[in-house]
Protein backbone atom coordinates (compact mmCIF):
# COMPACT_ATOMS: atom_id res chain seq x y z
CA UNK A 1 0.00 0.00 0.00
CA UNK A 2 1.18 3.60 -1.13
CA UNK A 3 2.64 5.33 2.39
CA UNK A 4 0.41 7.96 3.80
CA UNK A 5 1.46 11.91 3.77
CA UNK A 6 0.74 13.45 6.66
CA UNK A 7 0.75 16.56 7.43
CA UNK A 8 1.54 17.93 11.16
CA UNK A 9 1.31 21.72 12.37
CA UNK A 10 3.33 22.48 15.72
CA UNK A 11 6.08 19.53 14.91
CA UNK A 12 8.52 21.50 16.29
CA UNK A 13 8.32 20.70 20.23
CA UNK A 14 5.65 18.10 22.31
CA UNK A 15 3.12 16.15 21.03
CA UNK A 16 3.44 17.47 17.56
CA UNK A 17 7.06 16.74 17.36
CA UNK A 18 6.64 12.68 19.21
CA UNK A 19 3.89 12.14 16.50
CA UNK A 20 6.71 13.16 13.86
CA UNK A 21 9.04 10.83 15.40
CA UNK A 22 6.30 8.16 15.75
CA UNK A 23 4.96 8.20 12.40
CA UNK A 24 8.58 8.19 10.96
CA UNK A 25 9.53 5.07 12.03
CA UNK A 26 6.35 3.89 10.54
CA UNK A 27 7.03 5.15 7.26
CA UNK A 28 4.62 7.46 6.56
CA UNK A 29 5.87 10.58 4.79
CA UNK A 30 6.05 13.45 6.88
CA UNK A 31 5.15 17.18 6.17
CA UNK A 32 6.47 18.91 9.48
CA UNK A 33 5.93 22.91 10.34
CA UNK A 34 6.76 25.64 12.71
CA UNK A 35 8.06 28.54 13.10
CA UNK A 36 11.62 27.30 14.88
CA UNK A 37 13.83 26.46 11.64
CA UNK A 38 16.49 25.17 13.38
CA UNK A 39 14.55 22.32 14.72
CA UNK A 40 12.88 21.83 11.60
CA UNK A 41 16.08 21.53 10.21
CA UNK A 42 17.17 18.61 12.85
CA UNK A 43 13.79 16.73 12.65
CA UNK A 44 14.68 16.78 8.81
CA UNK A 45 18.18 15.44 9.48
CA UNK A 46 16.95 12.75 11.91
CA UNK A 47 13.52 11.44 10.53
CA UNK A 48 14.72 11.69 6.83
CA UNK A 49 16.90 8.61 7.49
CA UNK A 50 13.42 6.81 7.98
CA UNK A 51 11.12 7.96 6.01
CA UNK A 52 10.49 11.45 3.31
CA UNK A 53 10.42 14.02 4.98
CA UNK A 54 9.99 17.80 4.22
CA UNK A 55 9.24 20.83 6.31
CA UNK A 56 7.52 24.21 6.10
CA UNK A 57 8.53 27.20 8.42
CA UNK A 58 5.78 29.43 8.87
CA UNK A 59 3.42 31.46 11.81
CA UNK A 60 -0.50 30.33 11.52
CA UNK A 61 -1.26 33.19 12.71
CA UNK A 62 -0.10 34.77 9.29
CA UNK A 63 -2.64 33.58 6.42
CA UNK A 64 -0.52 34.74 3.26
CA UNK A 65 2.20 32.59 4.79
CA UNK A 66 0.69 29.82 5.08
CA UNK A 67 -1.10 30.16 2.27
CA UNK A 68 2.33 30.12 0.30
CA UNK A 69 4.01 27.67 1.82
CA UNK A 70 1.87 25.22 1.24
CA UNK A 71 1.53 26.05 -2.17
CA UNK A 72 5.14 25.62 -2.50
CA UNK A 73 4.99 21.78 -1.43
CA UNK A 74 7.06 19.20 -3.45
CA UNK A 75 4.70 17.69 -5.57
CA UNK A 76 5.22 14.56 -4.51
CA UNK A 77 4.04 15.98 -0.95
CA UNK A 78 0.66 17.48 -2.50
CA UNK A 79 -1.67 14.99 -1.93
CA UNK A 80 -2.00 15.14 1.86
CA UNK A 81 -3.98 12.36 3.58
CA UNK A 82 -3.79 13.47 7.15
CA UNK A 83 -3.44 16.51 8.45
CA UNK A 84 -2.93 16.87 12.04
CA UNK A 85 -3.92 20.45 13.49
CA UNK A 86 -2.17 20.75 16.44
CA UNK A 87 0.27 23.85 16.67
CA UNK A 88 -1.54 25.79 19.88
CA UNK A 89 -0.34 26.98 23.06
CA UNK A 90 -1.76 29.18 26.22
CA UNK A 91 -0.56 32.88 26.49
CA UNK A 92 -0.57 33.81 30.23
CA UNK A 93 -3.43 32.39 33.19
CA UNK A 94 -5.34 35.35 34.88
CA UNK A 95 -8.58 36.77 35.64
CA UNK A 96 -10.38 37.98 32.27
CA UNK A 97 -10.59 41.53 34.29
CA UNK A 98 -6.35 41.24 34.24
CA UNK A 99 -6.17 39.47 31.31
CA UNK A 100 -3.36 40.66 28.77
CA UNK A 101 -4.78 41.61 25.48
CA UNK A 102 -1.63 40.53 23.36
CA UNK A 103 -2.30 37.32 25.56
CA UNK A 104 -5.43 37.24 23.89
CA UNK A 105 -4.62 37.95 20.31
CA UNK A 106 -2.29 35.34 20.40
CA UNK A 107 -4.48 32.48 21.66
CA UNK A 108 -7.26 33.40 19.10
CA UNK A 109 -5.39 34.14 16.12
CA UNK A 110 -3.23 30.69 17.06
CA UNK A 111 -5.25 28.57 18.45
CA UNK A 112 -8.38 29.18 16.07
CA UNK A 113 -7.61 31.70 13.17
CA UNK A 114 -4.60 29.42 13.03
CA UNK A 115 -6.14 26.07 12.35
CA UNK A 116 -8.94 27.71 9.67
CA UNK A 117 -6.18 29.13 7.92
CA UNK A 118 -4.02 25.67 7.43
CA UNK A 119 -7.60 23.76 7.09
CA UNK A 120 -8.47 25.90 4.31
CA UNK A 121 -5.40 25.60 2.71
CA UNK A 122 -5.51 22.16 2.31
CA UNK A 123 -8.95 21.43 2.06
CA UNK A 124 -9.37 21.57 -1.68
CA UNK A 125 -7.08 19.01 -2.72
CA UNK A 126 -8.65 16.69 0.12
CA UNK A 127 -12.10 17.44 -1.66
CA UNK A 128 -10.89 16.72 -4.72
CA UNK A 129 -9.26 13.68 -4.31
CA UNK A 130 -12.66 12.77 -2.01
CA UNK A 131 -10.25 11.19 0.76
CA UNK A 132 -8.80 13.03 3.92
CA UNK A 133 -8.58 13.00 7.53
CA UNK A 134 -8.01 16.23 9.72
CA UNK A 135 -7.28 15.62 13.72
CA UNK A 136 -8.15 18.42 15.46
CA UNK A 137 -5.94 18.83 18.74
CA UNK A 138 -8.69 20.38 20.87
CA UNK A 139 -8.23 20.16 24.81
CA UNK A 140 -10.24 19.49 28.01
CA UNK A 141 -9.92 23.28 27.95
CA UNK A 142 -12.21 22.68 25.42
CA UNK A 143 -14.93 20.41 27.12
CA UNK A 144 -14.60 22.50 30.31
CA UNK A 145 -13.43 25.79 31.61
CA UNK A 146 -11.38 26.67 34.42
CA UNK A 147 -10.72 29.91 36.93
CA UNK A 148 -7.93 31.77 34.96
CA UNK A 149 -8.49 29.47 31.93
CA UNK A 150 -10.76 32.43 30.20
CA UNK A 151 -9.72 32.88 26.61
CA UNK A 152 -7.21 29.78 26.74
CA UNK A 153 -10.63 27.81 27.40
CA UNK A 154 -12.86 29.74 24.68
CA UNK A 155 -10.37 29.03 22.33
CA UNK A 156 -10.18 25.37 22.62
CA UNK A 157 -13.96 25.50 22.68
CA UNK A 158 -13.55 26.91 19.54
CA UNK A 159 -11.97 24.07 18.16
CA UNK A 160 -14.35 21.88 19.45
CA UNK A 161 -17.16 23.71 17.85
CA UNK A 162 -15.23 24.09 14.62
CA UNK A 163 -14.17 19.71 15.07
CA UNK A 164 -17.89 19.05 15.12
CA UNK A 165 -18.76 21.70 12.10
CA UNK A 166 -15.99 20.55 9.88
CA UNK A 167 -17.26 16.77 10.15
CA UNK A 168 -20.92 18.06 9.02
CA UNK A 169 -19.55 20.11 6.40
CA UNK A 170 -16.96 17.44 5.16
CA UNK A 171 -19.54 14.50 5.26
CA UNK A 172 -20.22 14.19 1.64
CA UNK A 173 -16.74 14.41 0.53
CA UNK A 174 -15.54 11.28 2.60
CA UNK A 175 -13.50 13.38 5.02
CA UNK A 176 -12.66 11.72 8.19
CA UNK A 177 -12.73 14.46 11.00
CA UNK A 178 -11.45 13.83 14.56
CA UNK A 179 -11.07 15.87 17.86
CA UNK A 180 -8.48 14.29 20.36
CA UNK A 181 -9.21 16.52 23.37
CA UNK A 182 -5.96 16.05 26.04
CA UNK A 183 -5.12 16.59 29.66
CA UNK A 184 -2.34 17.94 31.84
CA UNK A 185 0.62 16.82 29.05
CA UNK A 186 4.42 17.48 29.92
CA UNK A 187 5.57 19.20 26.75
CA UNK A 188 7.22 23.21 26.59
CA UNK A 189 3.48 24.33 26.93
CA UNK A 190 3.46 25.63 30.47
CA UNK A 191 6.74 27.26 29.57
CA UNK A 192 5.35 29.21 26.92
CA UNK A 193 1.66 29.65 29.11
CA UNK A 194 4.15 31.60 31.96
CA UNK A 195 6.28 33.29 29.38
CA UNK A 196 9.63 31.26 29.96
CA UNK A 197 9.04 30.83 33.73
CA UNK A 198 10.67 27.14 33.62
CA UNK A 199 10.38 27.07 38.21
CA UNK A 200 6.88 27.92 37.66
CA UNK A 201 6.21 25.77 34.59
CA UNK A 202 7.64 22.73 36.29
CA UNK A 203 5.35 23.17 39.36
CA UNK A 204 2.21 22.39 36.57
CA UNK A 205 3.88 18.62 36.34
CA UNK A 206 4.88 17.85 40.06
CA UNK A 207 3.38 15.37 42.26
CA UNK A 208 1.65 13.28 39.66
CA UNK A 209 2.72 11.03 36.50
CA UNK A 210 1.32 13.78 33.61
CA UNK A 211 0.62 12.60 30.37
CA UNK A 212 3.76 12.43 27.79
CA UNK A 213 3.78 13.87 25.04
CA UNK A 214 4.42 10.08 23.04
CA UNK A 215 1.27 8.91 24.59
CA UNK A 216 -1.11 11.16 22.37
CA UNK A 217 1.22 10.60 19.71
CA UNK A 218 0.34 7.01 20.52
CA UNK A 219 -3.55 8.01 20.07
CA UNK A 220 -3.07 9.63 16.90
CA UNK A 221 -1.41 6.83 15.09
CA UNK A 222 -4.29 5.00 16.63
CA UNK A 223 -6.92 7.17 15.33
CA UNK A 224 -5.64 7.68 11.90
CA UNK A 225 -4.97 4.00 11.29
CA UNK A 226 -8.24 2.63 11.39
CA UNK A 227 -10.29 1.18 8.32
CA UNK A 228 -11.27 4.43 6.27
CA UNK A 229 -14.71 3.45 6.96
CA UNK A 230 -14.15 4.10 11.15
CA UNK A 231 -14.01 7.80 12.21
CA UNK A 232 -13.59 8.00 15.80
CA UNK A 233 -14.86 11.16 16.24
CA UNK A 234 -14.01 12.95 19.59
CA UNK A 235 -11.40 11.73 22.47
CA UNK A 236 -10.74 13.31 25.74
CA UNK A 237 -7.43 11.76 27.06
CA UNK A 238 -6.49 12.85 30.99
CA UNK A 239 -3.69 11.55 32.79
CA UNK A 240 -5.16 8.94 35.77
CA UNK A 241 -4.21 11.31 38.40
CA UNK A 242 -6.31 13.81 36.86
CA UNK A 243 -10.26 13.86 37.40
CA UNK A 244 -11.09 17.07 36.12
CA UNK A 245 -9.50 20.15 35.02
CA UNK A 246 -8.74 21.11 38.60
CA UNK A 247 -8.58 18.52 40.31
CA UNK A 248 -5.68 16.35 40.54
CA UNK A 249 -4.56 13.61 42.83
CA UNK A 250 -0.56 15.10 43.58
CA UNK A 251 1.50 13.33 46.42
P1 LIG B 1 4.39 22.83 22.85
O1 LIG B 1 4.55 24.23 23.34
O2 LIG B 1 5.41 21.83 23.27
O3 LIG B 1 4.26 22.83 21.26
C1 LIG B 1 3.51 23.80 20.59
C2 LIG B 1 3.83 23.73 19.09
O4 LIG B 1 3.00 24.71 18.41
C3 LIG B 1 5.27 24.04 18.77
O5 LIG B 1 5.75 23.14 17.82
C4 LIG B 1 5.21 25.45 18.20
O6 LIG B 1 6.21 25.60 17.20
C5 LIG B 1 3.83 25.47 17.54
N1 LIG B 1 3.33 26.83 17.43
C6 LIG B 1 3.02 27.67 18.45
N2 LIG B 1 2.68 28.87 17.96
C7 LIG B 1 2.79 28.81 16.62
C8 LIG B 1 2.60 29.73 15.55
N3 LIG B 1 2.21 31.00 15.79
N4 LIG B 1 2.80 29.32 14.28
C9 LIG B 1 3.20 28.05 14.03
N5 LIG B 1 3.39 27.12 14.98
C10 LIG B 1 3.20 27.50 16.26
O7 LIG B 1 2.93 22.37 23.35
P2 LIG B 1 2.10 21.01 23.19
O8 LIG B 1 2.81 20.02 22.37
O9 LIG B 1 1.65 20.63 24.54
O10 LIG B 1 0.83 21.58 22.41
C11 LIG B 1 0.33 21.04 21.20
C12 LIG B 1 -1.17 21.22 21.17
O11 LIG B 1 -1.74 20.45 22.23
C13 LIG B 1 -1.65 22.65 21.36
O12 LIG B 1 -2.73 22.89 20.50
C14 LIG B 1 -2.11 22.67 22.82
O13 LIG B 1 -3.10 23.65 23.04
C15 LIG B 1 -2.66 21.26 22.93
N6 LIG B 1 -2.81 20.74 24.28
C16 LIG B 1 -1.72 20.68 25.14
C17 LIG B 1 -1.88 20.18 26.41
C18 LIG B 1 -0.78 20.16 27.41
O14 LIG B 1 -1.06 20.02 28.62
N7 LIG B 1 0.49 20.27 27.01
C19 LIG B 1 -3.17 19.64 26.85
C20 LIG B 1 -4.23 19.77 25.89
C21 LIG B 1 -4.03 20.28 24.65
P3 LIG B 1 7.12 26.90 16.98
O15 LIG B 1 7.28 27.57 18.30
O16 LIG B 1 8.39 26.36 16.38
O17 LIG B 1 6.34 27.72 16.00
C1 LIG C 1 -3.91 22.18 28.18
C2 LIG C 1 -4.52 21.57 29.40
O1 LIG C 1 -5.71 22.10 31.60
O2 LIG C 1 -3.81 23.52 30.98
O3 LIG C 1 -4.83 22.38 27.18
O4 LIG C 1 -5.90 23.73 29.84
S1 LIG C 1 -5.01 22.81 30.48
Amino acid sequence: MKSQTVFITGATSGIGKATAELLAKQKFNLILCGRRKERLLDLQNKLGKLTNVTTLAFDVRNKGEVFKAIETLPTKFKNIDVLINNAGNAHGLSTIQNGDLDDWDAMMDINVKGLLYVSKAILPKMIENNNGFIVNIGSIAGKEVYPNGNVYCASKHAVNALNKAMRLDLNKYNIRVAGIHPGAVETEFSEVRFKGDTERAKTVYEGYKALQAEDIADIIHFVITRPYHVNIEDLVVYPTAQASATILNKE
